[in-house]
């Protein structure tokens, strides 16, 4: 989508801080951290939000948490652990209407969110 800052991003038009890329997904430091470890694994093909998987794109949504398992592993998140959420429309607070997880750790999290 041409107005879309994570489409741009994915396509390098707008830099990132990169932790991990290959051909159909791209992760990335937050803009805004929330926790000492922040990042957002996006697919690099437009896609709104969770409400738009579906079968046709399943496939990149089930390797994104292949690409999210990676990353903990090769940043060592696992031993004090690690939480990834993902915001669909208003009142998740969804602010990017790209689909994104959010990869948060380092530091403990409230249950349940705010
Ligand atoms: P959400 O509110 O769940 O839609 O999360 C969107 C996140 O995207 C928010 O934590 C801030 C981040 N963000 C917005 N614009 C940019 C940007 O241009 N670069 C980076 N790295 N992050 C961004």
């Amino acid at each position: 989508m041409n107005d879309c800052i994570f489409c741009k991003i994915a396509k390098g038009e707008i830099d990132s801080q990169k932790i991990y890329e290959d051909d159909t997904v791209l992760a990335f430091n937050d803009l805004d951290p929330q926790a000492p470890t922040h990042i957002l694994v996006i697919p690099k093909e437009h896609i709104e939000s969770a409400k738009d998987i579906n079968e046709s794109n399943s496939q990149v949504i089930a390797h994104i948490f292949e690409v999210i398992s990676y990353i903990a592993g090769d940043l060592s998140l696992n031993d004090d652990g690690f939480r990834v959420v993902s915001n669909s429309g208003e009142n998740a607070g969804q602010s990017v209407n790209h689909l994104h997880f959010h990869l948060l750790s380092g530091r403990p999290f409230a249950w349940p969110p705010g």
